[in-house]
């Protein structure tokens, strides 16, 4: 991939370069406490995981900037179509750990009555967040699909779209390119390039210059963000948020960040991406540097990080023991919660299978090996 210099707001003493983001001290520091609450929602289901209590979970460790600074462009009553990889979106539009929790137990009390897999969240509000799904780029002309829709009804609503650099590989990401260029849908795809898709460089992905250049065949304008500058990628958004509500169409937004953890719980990155590549993304670390501009603005202090993660990590170990508490959804909803009536074939296969579990009891979380 040939380098191309990405869009940069916060400099390395904290200045932005003349940028007024347009948000209130009271904003910028829920900010900043979202990215915090992501790490510590990361750190939580680490433990949770590896002590066998939830079956999976997706690091965000160096990512957050990236997923607060596009959530700050975005309205309540936009659409999401988010990625897996995308907590803070969700954290910071006021979406409580306690109902992210209860998904990753797949309980009762979650949303989706344990249905989907874990971090597939679907919330109705206070954003329209919807299902994410696992097989890579479905998503993409879903998204499309509502933006051209809420076009056609003449409202001012935008589809946001949140995909990683292995996404643009896709079927979905090509499809919903074209019908959303040719169509000009208000829809912002955000490219999450993280570099990696599991094990597979960038190099292995592509032979483009670029991820952004990819919107250029489909009359899709192109941006390169650095993704680890929340207040760059804030920009970057909001200015395609804003052309989309004006009728000017789509924007590809390519935001250049890391993962500074494994794919999923289920893997070790230290297999296959080099320590130094670590040690070079730690150091560009998105939270100490948003903590520098508030520094600058005289928003922060050494003490308030220590006094925010501990406030954080009482909430989140909270909503942790509130979810485990609640239990599994009863068999009997695998039918109950699909025909109001339920026909007679599915009546007898449903008693064998309830049977057959009254005897052997259910299996829980962390019995089976989740495949990725
Ligand atoms: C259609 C499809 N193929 C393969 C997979 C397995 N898979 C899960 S995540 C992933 C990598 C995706 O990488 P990327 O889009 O860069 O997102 P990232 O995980 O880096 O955020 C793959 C191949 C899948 N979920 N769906
Ligand atoms: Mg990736």
């Amino acid at each position: 991939m040939k380098a191309t210099e990405p869009l940069q707001v916060i400099d390395s003493k904290g200045g932005a370069n003349g940028y007024d983001p347009g948000l209130s001290e009271e904003e910028l520091l829920h900010c900043y406490r979202t990215m915090l609450k992501v790490r510590v929602f990361d750190e939580t289901c680490l433990k949770l995981q590896r002590s066998g209590r939830i079956g999976f979970s997706i690091p965000n460790e160096g990512i957050e900037a990236t997923q607060v600074g596009a959530a700050t462009a975005m309205r309540k009553t936009d659409w999401l179509f988010a990625s897996y990889r995308d907590f803070g979106m969700a954290l910071y539009h006021g979406i409580q750990p306690v109902d992210m929790m209860h998904n990753m137990f797949g309980n009762a009390a979650d949303n989706s009555r344990g249905r989907q897999m874990p971090v597939h969240f679907t919330f109705l509000e206070p954003i329209r967040f919807v299902s994410i799904s696992s097989p890579i780029g479905t998503h993409l002309p879903h998204a499309v699909g509502a933006a051209f829709a809420a076009k056609r009804r003449g409202e001012d609503t935008v589809a946001f779209v949140s995909f990683g650099d292995g996404g643009t590989s896709s079927l979905g990401f090509h499809s919903a390119m074209n019908f959303a260029g040719v169509w000009k849908a208000p829809v912002v795809f955000l490219c999450q390039n993280n570099g990696w898709a599991i094990s597979c460089p960038s190099e292995d992905q592509t032979a483009s210059e670029s991820y952004a250049i990819k919107g250029k065949a489909y009359g899709v304008p192109g941006v390169i963000v650095d993704g680890n500058d929340l207040l760059a990628v804030r920009k970057a958004v909001l200015e395609a948020a804003e052309r989309a509500r004006a009728g000017g169409g789509p924007t590809l937004i390519e935001c250049k960040t890391f993962r500074m953890g494994g794919h999923s719980t289920s893997d070790d990155p230290t297999k296959y991406i080099p320590k130094e590549v670590f040690d070079a993304w730690r150091k560009k670390d998105p939270i100490l540097r948003f903590e520098k501009y508030l520094k600058a603005c005289g928003l922060w202090k050494k003490a308030d990080r220590a006094r925010i993660e501990g406030e954080l990590r009482e909430e989140i170990s909270e909503a942790a023991r509130t979810a485990e508490a609640v239990g599994p959804p009863p068999l009997e909803t695998i039918f109950s919660d699909v025909y109001a009536e339920l026909p007679k074939h599915l009546r007898a296969q449903g008693q064998a299978a309830f049977d057959l579990a009254r005897r052997k009891g259910d299996a829980m979380a962390g019995d089976g090996e989740f495949p990725l």
